[in-house]
């Protein structure tokens, strides 16, 4: 479809769900603040107003392109109506921006300098709101601007509604249900709604003070990096393509006092075989099938409160934050011959949940501090180490090897495909075939040579958990195994990822996993010959007791 904008003929497609999408696409970003390709559309804020066929203005969000339409963007009068909504919006803010967890990404801060308001003409309004820094996720409506992204994201994305409007008119804030701390509701500590909040209103909580405190305080403080973290932390520095960025953060934590820096990716491996046979013996049993995997902590908080009834059909390995942090306790401290107590460990996580899995009694003394992906690009900055220029390193021995499954784990369908992965070196397999059902859906059909199927689904996205389980449930589906992450695309865009965490930005991670996948010669879990050391040296076999007393836990809610 062609249509005219600021008097220049332009083709978009004819099926663009609005114009704000449709010129998006074409490289015309309109200013808005409530608007979300992934959500229903708001409308809200008033911001992307379009003037049309020289009459009418409109909001381009809910206007609907049609062949030949001719459309300003930016006029003077829409350039002045503008600058009006956003000095509304800022004489009720509490423009606190150097403290604030988005500065310099905040939108409204963005829409201010390009408009330059240095003054505002409507006076300052202060309102009575609420702040909660006490959980993971730290709530300050003194930020809110009202566009509702958060509610969207947490109703429409993950199904789950736990925060919303309350109040009317000026006193209106949204606020969990009964504006109790987010922990106490159905809130699964996702994120999501930090991920796609405009200005600072959702962040997460920091800890980076704790670990300068356990430097300080002499610990011997080890890291270990999670695999979707290597996929977006180049964004912040200006090295897009650089599959080498994981190995420079090994490098400079070592300079900042960390004794050893390992890889998650590697007890990936080990959840994927462990897992891998956990399935063969439920299959053999003919027990608590289909299995559904437990590392996205958002994902278990979400079947413990909603389908209490499945928890025993979650896969009793730990997450593999959980059960690196128990081996490095348990057998690691031995080896070096420090005591657990000492040992300060701290996990590099895309995730806001992953803290809040941290302080789970099942869990409890197995990691001591998770700092998200953004708090680690704090961590770096604030060094005033230029990364580019450090040399990179690889992750210390024996956590630090990882095979391609192993890295996968950062994006959706990776936990399945690494157990699909064990499965084929297991048993004969005679097809494995992949296939996407809808967006967030994919089934993979494994057939053994002794014909019998395995069928398993890769979902992303709480609120198509919800209708996948429903259909398990009611028998409209079958599936033997199930691999759930909350976030869309899996960790790659999860709730501690860099600012924005669009579509556009989670495909060019899903690129680079790939390419730093490539890059590693050993394919499946099973080639894991470090791993296999360690069966060797602690854990025996696959589902042995040593494994069941340190990698696997009881979910008891
Ligand atoms: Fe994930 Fe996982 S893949 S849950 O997304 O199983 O956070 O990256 O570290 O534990 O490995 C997150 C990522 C991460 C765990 C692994
Ligand atoms: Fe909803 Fe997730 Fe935000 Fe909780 S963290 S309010 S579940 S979007």
């Amino acid at each position: 479809m062609r249509i005219i904008v600021n008097g220049r003929e332009i083709e978009i497609r004819d099926d663009a769900r609005n114009v704000l999408e449709a010129l998006r696409e074409v490289g015309i970003e309109i200013p808005n603040l409530c608007y979300l390709s992934e959500t229903s559309v708001y409308g809200a804020c008033r911001m992307c107003l379009v003037e049309v066929d020289g009459r009418d203005i409109v909001t381009s969000c809910t206007l609907q392109p049609r062949e030949g339409m001719v459309i300003k963007t930016h006029t003077p009068k829409i350039y002045e109506m503008r600058k009006g909504i956003l000095q509304l919006l800022l004489a009720s803010h509490d423009g606190e921006c150097t403290t604030c967890e988005m500065n310099g990404k905040c939108k409204l801060q963005k829409y201010a300098q390009e408009f330059g308001l240095t003054t505002n003409r409507f006076e300052k309004i202060s309102k009575k709101t609420v702040t909660d820094t006490s959980s993971v996720i730290v709530r300050d409506n003194g930020k809110c601007i009202l566009c509702g992204d958060c509610v969207r994201a947490c109703d429409e994305i993950q199904g789950i509604a736990a925060i919303d409007f309350a109040y009317r008119g000026f006193e209106a804030q949204v606020v969990p249900s009964f504006e109790e701390k987010l922990e106490n509701t159905e809130c699964v500590l996702c994120g999501q709604c930090v991920a796609y909040c405009p200005t600072g209103a959702l962040a997460i909580r920091n800890d980076v003070d704790k670990v300068y405190k356990a430097i300080e305080d002499g610990k011997y403080v080890i890291g270990m990096i999670a695999p979707a973290v290597r996929a977006s932390l180049q964004e912040e520095f200006g090295l897009e393509d650089d599959v080498a960025t994981s190995g420079r953060v090994v490098s400079l934590l070592k300079m900042i006092g960390f004794k050893k820096v390992f890889d998650v990716a590697f007890a990936a491996d080990l959840v994927a075989y462990e897992e891998a046979h956990e399935f063969l013996e439920r299959v053999e049993k003919g027990e608590k099938l289909p299995q559904f995997t437990s590392c996205c902590p958002g994902w278990v908080k979400f079947a413990e409160q909603y389908y209490p009834e499945y928890i025993s059909h979650l896969s009793s390995v730990k997450s593999p934050q959980m059960a690196l942090g128990a081996i490095i306790k348990k057998f690691y401290s031995r080896e070096i011959g420090v005591d657990p107590k000492d040992i300060v460990l701290v996990s590099i996580m895309p995730c806001t949940a992953k803290k809040f899995e941290a302080e789970r009694e099942e869990f409890e003394g197995n990691v001591d501090i998770v700092l998200t992906t953004r708090e680690l690009v704090k961590v770096i900055k604030s060094t005033g180490i230029d990364i580019k220029m450090v040399d990179p390193e690889p992750f210390d021995r024996p956590y630090g090897l990882s095979s391609q499954s192993g890295l996968s784990f950062g994006k959706t369908g990776g936990v399945l495909g690494s157990v699909v992965n064990v499965i084929n070196d297991k048993m004969s397999v005679k097809s494995v075939e992949t296939k996407q059902l809808s967006e967030g859906v994919s089934l993979t059909t494994v057939e053994l040579s002794n014909g019998k199927v395995v069928k398993g689904l890769a979902v992303f996205g709480l609120g198509n958990a919800r209708k996948i389980v429903d259909a398990l449930k009611n028998g409209e589906m079958e599936a033997d195994v199930v691999e759930v992450m909350a976030c869309n695309y899996g960790c790659i865009g999860g709730g501690g990822q860099p600012y924005p965490n669009d579509v556009r930005t989670r495909a060019r991670r899903a690129k680079i996993l790939k390419e730093v996948q490539s890059i590693d010669v050993l394919i499946s879990p099973t080639e894991n010959f470090h791993m296999h050391q360690l069966y060797e040296k602690y854990l025996e076999k696959p589902l042995s007791h040593a494994s069941h007393e340190v990698i696997h836990t009881l979910y008891k809610h």
